[in-house]
C-alpha cells in the first residue's frame, strides 16, 4: 500500500480536505503509486512517456500520442449527469440518482488502477482572483501520464490553487480511471464505459477512456457541465461552450467583445483565432481568448461580464492549414510543445500530418503511420485516399502559444460582453447574419440553434439537429429551468448585450459550394454588427431579425457572384415556415418559461406575415 500522507507531506498539499479525498481514491482505485504534479514537472513527464512509448517524438520540441482506437471522441451515451433532485432531468442529460451512480462507479473502479501511479493535479478553471474563484477550483485523479500533459496544457495547473483557498472544502473532486481500454465492450449492450456528473456532490467520476472530454475533466466535465450546474444552483452565472473574441478598432481605440456559441465542430476554434481579411487592411485587430468556454456573469456595474475558464486549446486539426487557420499554424509550431493525438505520424522524419494540412497526402509513403499505427505503405492503393488523420484528431497548446492571444486573458475580471453570436452549420434558411434586438427572442433563438444533422438517412430533410446554446451535450438540469436562468441573467444587466445568429455554412442548392467564403472573411459579418449595435447603419428588417445591406456589409477584396451574395442576405420564408414547425415540437419537451413561448409565437406570427 502506498503511503499517501508521506507523499502529500512531501509534495507541501496541505487542505485537509484534499488530502482525505486522495487518501480515499488512492484507496478505492488500488493504484500503487501517488504523485502530486504542478506544471513546472511538465518537462519531466514527458521526458518518461517519451521513454515508455506513450509519446512519440514530433520535431522541433513537439509529441504525438494516440489514443485507443474505440477511444476518440466524447461519448453522450454514457455521459451522465446525477443529482438526488429528480426534478433536475431533463431532456438532453441523461439524468440519473446519486447514490446508484456513485455506487456503480465506485464499484468499476475499484482495483482498476491496479500497478498504475495516480496522479493528483490540483487545478483552477478560471484566471487566478476572479470573482467566480470559488466555483473553479479542483483536483483531478488520473491514472494516466498523458492526461496530465493535456491538463498542463489545458488548465492552470499546482498545488497553490487548492492550499490556499477561501472554503478548503470548495473543490470539484474528479476521478478519472482509464480502465481497460480493449476489453470494455465500447459500443455494445455490455458497454463498461460511465462518465458521471455528480453535479451536487460536485464530484466528477470518469471511467473507461482517456480521451479529450472524457478525461480532461477540468475541461468539459467541470468547466462546461459541472458549472453550468453552480451557475444556477449559486444564481450568479453562466457557464456555456462559446468561444470568445475581441475586435479592437485600433482608430478609435473601441473594443467589441463578442461571445459565440457553435455546436461542436461548428467553427469556434477557427472564429475565435480568426486574422482579420488583408483587404481590410490593418484598421482592426481580433483577438483571441477562448475557443471553447465562456464563464459569464453580471458585474456589480451591472455590466455582463466574460472569461474563459481554460488555459489552452484543444483543436480540431482536420482542416488546420495556412488559409483556413494561420493562427493554429502560428501556434503549433517548432518549439511550442504542441501535443497532436491522432494524427498520423512519420516514424522516420517525425512529421505529423492531418487531412486538410497540405492539398494532398505526402507522396513519399515511407515511414507514414496512420492514427491507429497502421503503416500507409502497407494498404492497397485503392485505400491510400482513406483518412490518415482520425476526424476528431486534435492538438493541445496553452494559450499563451496562440499569436493573437488577448494581452488581459488572465484578467481576473473578465471583459465586458458586448454581443452573443449563435450559429450553426445550416445549408439554407439561414442568412450570413441577423441582428435580434429583443432579450427573450435573443434567448429563444439560442434554444432553437442546431446544426445539420450528419446522418443524413435518420434525420428528416432540412431539420436540425437541436443543440440549445450549444450545450446539449454539456447541460446539467432541465432546459426549461436553463432558460429561466439566462432569461434571469441577462434579465439582471443594466447593459443588453446585443444578440445575432450567424451562419457560415449555406451553400449553393446545385452544386453545393460554400455562398460565402467563411474563415477570415467572417469577421466582416461581425463588424457590421458593431455597427449595427452603434447606430451607425440600419440594415433591413425581416421576419426573423435585421439583415444587413449589401451597402453595409464591407465587401472590399471580396469577389462573390451576386447571385450568392443575394441568397445569404435573403430569407427564405418558405423554408422558415417549416422550420417554425419544426422549432415548436422541439420547444414542446421542455417545461418553458411563457417568456420564450411568447417570443417564438412572434416570429411565427412575423414569418406568417412576410
Ligand atoms: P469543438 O472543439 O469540437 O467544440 O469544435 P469547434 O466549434 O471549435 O470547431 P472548429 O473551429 O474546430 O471547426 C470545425 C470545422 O469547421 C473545421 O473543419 C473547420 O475547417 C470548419 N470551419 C470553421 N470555420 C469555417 C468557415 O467559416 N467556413 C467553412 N466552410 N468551414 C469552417
Ligand atoms: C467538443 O467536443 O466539443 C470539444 C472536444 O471541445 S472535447 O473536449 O472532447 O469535448
Ligand atoms: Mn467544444
Amino acid at each position: 500500500m502506498v503511503d499517501v500522507e508521506k507523499v502529500l507531506d512531501e509534495a507541501g498539499l496541505t487542505n485537509p480536505h484534499v488530502r482525505d479525498y486522495v487518501a480515499y481514491w488512492a484507496g478505492v482505485t488500488g493504484a500503487e503509486r501517488v504523485e502530486v504534479v504542478s506544471a513546472t514537472d511538465d518537462e519531466r513527464l514527458l521526458k518518461e512517456s517519451l521513454e515508455a512509448g506513450e509519446l512519440l517524438p514530433v520535431t522541433g520540441g513537439r509529441y504525438y500520442s494516440r489514443s485507443y482506437s474505440k477511444d476518440t471522441a466524447r461519448s453522450e451515451e454514457r455521459t451522465v449527469v446525477a443529482t438526488s433532485n429528480p426534478e433536475d432531468k431533463g431532456v438532453y442529460n441523461n439524468w440519473k440518482p446519486a447514490e446508484e451512480t456513485v455506487k456503480t462507479l465506485t464499484e468499476r473502479m475499484t482495483g482498476a488502477s491496479k500497478g498504475k501511479t495516480m496522479y493528483v493535479i490540483p487545478y483552477l478553471m478560471a484566471p487566478v482572483g476572479s470573482p467566480l474563484e470559488t466555483y473553479a477550483a479542483g483536483v483531478e485523479l488520473t491514472d494516466s501520464r498523458p492526461v496530465v500533459q493535456q491538463m498542463i496544457r489545458m488548465a492552470r495547473v499546482g498545488i497553490d490553487y487548492i492550499n490556499n483557498l477561501a472554503d478548503p472544502s470548495s473543490f470539484v473532486r474528479a476521478v478519472h480511471v482509464t480502465g481497460d481500454l480493449p476489453n470494455l465492450g465500447q459500443g455494445t449492450d455490455k458497454d463498461q464505459r460511465l462518465f458521471a456528473t455528480v453535479a451536487d456532490q460536485r464530484t466528477i467520476l470518469h471511467f473507461g477512456s482517456s480521451y479529450g472530454g472524457n478525461a480532461l475533466l477540468g475541461k468539459i466535465a467541470h468547466g462546461l457541465r459541472q458549472a453550468c450546474y453552480d451557475g444556477r444552483a449559486s444564481g450568479k452565472f453562466l457557464a456555456e461552450q462559446f468561444l470568445l473574441l475581441n475586435i479592437k478598432d485600433k482608430e478609435t481605440g473601441e473594443d467589441f467583445h463578442v461571445v459565440g456559441g457553435f455546436p461542436s465542430a461548428s467553427g469556434k476554434t477557427n472564429l475565435s483565432m480568426t486574422f482579420t481579411p488583408d483587404a481590410l487592411g490593418d484598421r482592426y485587430e481580433v483577438s483571441f481568448y477562448g475557443d471553447d468556454i465562456a464563464w459569464i456573469w453580471v458585474g456589480e456595474d451591472g455590466k455582463l461580464y466574460a472569461f474563459n475558464p481554460e488555459n489552452g486549446v484543444f483543436g480540431v486539426a482536420k482542416d488546420t492549414n495556412e488559409g483556413s487557420n494561420p493562427g493554429a499554424i502560428k501556434g503549433i509550431e517548432e518549439g511550442s510543445g504542441a501535443i497532436f493525438t491522432n494524427v498520423a505520424y512519420n516514424e522516420k522524419t517525425q512529421e505529423v500530418w492531418w487531412e486538410g494540412k497540405t492539398k494532398h497526402h505526402p507522396d513519399d509513403l515511407d515511414g507514414w503511420i496512420d492514427w491507429k499505427g497502421e503503416k500507409i505503405a502497407n494498404r492497397i492503393a485503392d485505400e491510400l485516399g482513406d483518412p490518415w488523420a482520425h476526424p476528431n484528431s486534435r492538438f493541445t497548446i496553452p494559450i499563451s502559444r496562440v499569436p493573437n492571444a488577448a494581452a488581459d486573458y488572465n484578467e481576473p475580471a473578465g471583459v465586458p460582453v458586448d454581443a452573443i453570436i449563435f450559429g450553426g452549420r445550416t445549408r439554407d434558411r439561414e442568412p450570413l447574419i441577423r441582428a435580434i434586438g429583443d432579450v427573450a427572442e435573443g434567448v429563444y433563438d439560442g434554444l432553437t440553434l442546431g446544426a445539420e444533422a450528419t446522418f443524413a438517412a435518420e434525420g428528416v430533410e432540412g431539420q436540425l439537429r437541436y443543440d440549445p446554446m450549444s450545450m446539449r451535450p454539456f447541460l446539467a438540469y432541465e432546459e426549461g429551468d436553463y432558460a429561466r436562468h439566462w432569461l434571469k441573467i441577462i434579465g439582471e444587466a443594466t447593459d443588453k448585450p446585443a444578440f445575432a445568429h450567424v451562419n457560415w455554412f449555406q451553400r449553393d442548392p446545385e452544386d453545393g459550394h460554400f455562398l460565402w467564403p467563411g474563415f477570415r472573411e467572417n469577421v466582416r459579418a461581425l463588424l457590421w454588427l458593431k455597427a449595427f449595435q452603434k447606430g451607425e447603419v440600419k440594415g433591413r428588417e425581416t421576419a426573423v431579425g435585421v439583415i444587413p445591406t449589401q451597402e453595409e456589409l464591407d465587401l472590399r477584396g471580396l469577389d462573390l457572384p451576386q447571385e450568392d451574395l443575394d441568397r445569404i442576405l435573403n430569407i427564405d420564408v418558405e423554408r422558415w415556415k417549416q422550420e417554425m414547425g419544426f422549432r415548436e415540437e422541439h420547444l414542446n419537451q421542455f417545461n418553458l418559461p411563457e417568456e420564450i413561448w411568447e417570443a417564438h409565437k412572434r416570429v411565427a406570427a412575423a414569418i406568417d406575415e412576410a
